[in-house]
């Protein structure tokens, strides 16, 4: 891990959410606010927390992401462009034909996504099997399972925690992107959950529940889920769906195709936010 420096990753955050933003303007519409609220998570995990290489983004000893909610390809995508995967302008490519950027993560296609997702729950199960394939293989490396609150609806979030609570797996970490929305309406509508986090650590987890939104909590959490041992972590991220999108977060969206008056404004605005996190 590298030490935490707030304004770096708070800069690598806004920048995320910019190429987010420019990548589903690409194809015009796409997943913008469950893309967007994971900005920050990704700049703490990209920009501080996980070994990787990407010159050998197959590399055996690095870290894991695994986006169960698969439909955030998007803001993976523009993550590891940023970081050096690949050109980043090629990811202005998504969902065309023949590209390399699917609207949902494939592990054959993209250079950095560990595992194919997309169908929601499945995501769960292979990112804890990958924790306990790598335990088997002696490896220090960490996975990191990233599980929309919609997603805990099924069935198969569970059984993929139970597995791994019986099995002890320390070296994996659990997201739960809280963000109160699922693709057609507010969570607590369709199947409250009451607490995912009360959930959770009755299933066995060593769970904290922060600010999704605040580096400093994400990369101390992550902190805190290293230290613990012989228990898998869950980490509960209150976030706010499409944050950093004009057009997406005030009904946060989940699917957003907006006019490209709408994408201009969105685009200046995310160009703001990252001018003034330089500035900061
Ligand atoms: C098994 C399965 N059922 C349904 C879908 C369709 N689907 C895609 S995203 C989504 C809503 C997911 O909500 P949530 O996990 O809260 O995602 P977020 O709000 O964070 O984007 C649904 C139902 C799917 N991809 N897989």
């Amino acid at each position: 891990m590298k030490p935490f420096n707030k304004k770096e990753l708070e800069v690598l955050a806004a920048r995320i959410r910019l190429e987010t933003l420019k990548v589903i303007h690409s194809r015009g519409f796409g997943h913008v606010g469950g893309s967007m609220d994971l900005a920050d998570l990704m700049a703490v995990l990209y920009g501080a927390v996980m070994n990787y290489d990407v010159k050998d983004p197959r590399w055996p000893d690095r870290d894991w992401l695994v986006l169960s909610k698969g439909h955030a390809g998007p803001v993976a995508y523009a993550t590891f462009g940023l970081m050096g995967f690949y050109p980043l302008e090629e990811a202005y490519t998504l969902n065309h034909p023949h590209t390399r950027f699917p609207s949902h993560t494939d592990r054959k296609l993209t250079p950095g996504v560990d595992l194919t997702t997309g169908s929601l729950g499945q995501g769960v199960s292979t990112a804890t099997g990958a924790a306990l394939g790598n335990r088997i293989d002696g490896r220090q490396n960490h996975v990191f399972c990233v599980i929309g609150d919609g997603e805990a609806d099924e069935g198969q979030v569970w059984e993929g925690l139970h597995f791994a609570c019986a099995h002890k797996l320390d070296n994996i970490v659990y997201f739960i992107d809280n963000n109160g929305y699922q693709l057609d309406g507010p969570t607590a509508d369709i199947l409250p959950h009451s607490s995912l986090a009360a959930k959770a650590e009755a299933f066995g987890l060593y769970t904290q529940e922060i600010d999704g939104h605040d580096v400093a909590a994400i990369y101390q959490a992550i902190v805190n889920a290293y230290a613990k041992k012989g228990m898998p972590s869950c980490i509960v991220l209150d976030t706010c769906k499409g944050k950093g999108a004009t057009f997406a977060e005030v009904n946060h969206e989940h699917s957003s195709q907006p006019k490209e008056d709408a994408w201009a404004e969105a685009l200046a605005a995310a160009e703001k936010a990252l001018a003034e996190a330089e500035k900061a």
